[in-house]
């Protein structure tokens, strides 16, 4: 197997591409491709100062390096989500990562600054607990970049994560949720704008690139994840890619190229957002999401992740 570029041996297959490269080569490959996302879908200009929502994982961490090797100004935010020993090690990863390379990284800890973690609030709501966590994230991404002045939030979502959310949201053809699924959204509304540079790249792609830079990141799955629906749904597109290379690509790209302007997105489109009475963020009531959830887990007692975990393996 040889680099496609220069022919030395090459450290990674692309078969999508069709093509091999070698360590230098594979990184140059994971810069354009990042550069060309950035430049397709109007995410960050030159100058522009950006929000990197930051995990742990290999996806955010391999999304700030190469921001910053294309050479972006951006700070890292990281929120302990309190979820066990799954959080505390995602917090070391990503704060060692930022140490090393003396970079600026804002920490946001929902239990010691807002009261609940996202066990408890998955208990208190009895809903799954992606569900609070996703909508607490969000809020907190939101309010740190409009607080801290930033252009725009950058997430590390992949191709993979964006193709299996697409699959799951045209199963169910859940036409609110198609609308979001840009690569950038605008910022309107009080919404800063939101980018996913990785749009280019699989996470297989993303591990290599960490290995290959020597980046070192929590390689667990969120406990919570186990069940997953979106998991499910990328096992169904691997199948698919395995016998036919491509498709998770063109089944995203043509939906943004021919489909995703039909939809709309709420957040940004709506006319009817006022700002939250008690924390100032765009809502649809009087009251934010997020409020009402600080609200309903205020007199909660904390739930160990390990309770939702042992529950759901028992069902
Ligand atoms: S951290 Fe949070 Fe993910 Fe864990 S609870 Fe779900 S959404 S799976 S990216
Ligand atoms: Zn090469
Ligand atoms: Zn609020």
């Amino acid at each position: 197997m040889k680099c496609r570029v220069c022919r030395e041996p090459a450290v990674i297959d692309i078969r999508r591409h069709n093509a091999n490269f070698c360590r230098d080569h594979f990184l140059r490959y994971c810069r354009d491709q990042v550069q060309r996302a950035i430049d397709e879908f109007e995410m960050a200009a030159p100058g522009e100062q950006l929000l990197v929502a930051v995990s742990g994982g290999k996806d955010s961490l391999a999304v700030w390096d190469l921001l910053l090797e294309l050479g972006y100004q951006a700070d890292g935010l990281y929120i302990g989500l309190g979820i066990g020993g799954y959080s505390d090690v995602s917090g070391e990863y990503a704060r060692a990562f930022a140490e090393q390379r003396n970079l600026h990284l804002i920490e946001i800890d929902l239990r010691s600054e807002h009261g609940f973690d996202i066990p408890t609030a998955s208990a208190v709501t009895r809903r799954v607990p992606c569900s609070a966590c996703g909508l607490s994230k969000r809020h907190l991404f939101d309010g740190a970049a409009r607080a801290g002045g930033y252009d725009a939030v950058v997430t590390g979502h992949n191709l993979d994560d964006e193709a299996a959310v697409l699959y799951g949201n045209v199963l169910r053809w859940q036409t609110d949720y198609l609308g979001r699924q840009r690569p950038t959204l605008r910022a309107a509304n009080g919404f800063p704008r939101k980018v996913k540079p990785l749009v280019r790249l699989t996470e297989r792609e993303t591990a290599a690139y960490c290995i290959l830079r020597g980046i070192d990141y929590q390689v667990e799955e969120c406990p919570m994840a186990a069940g997953n629906k979106h998991l499910r749904y990328k096992d169904a597109l691997n199948e698919v890619e395995a016998q036919s290379p491509g498709t998770k690509h063109d089944f995203y790209f043509r939906f943004l190229r021919q489909a995703v302007d039909r939809f709309v997105d709420a957040d940004r489109d709506a006319s009817t957002l006022e700002p939250c009475v008690r924390c100032g963020s765009p809502a649809s009531g009087e009251v934010c999401s997020f409020c009402r959830l600080i609200e309903r887990t205020a007199d909660a007692r904390p739930v160990p992740v390990e309770f939702l975990t042992r529950r759901k393996s028992k069902k």
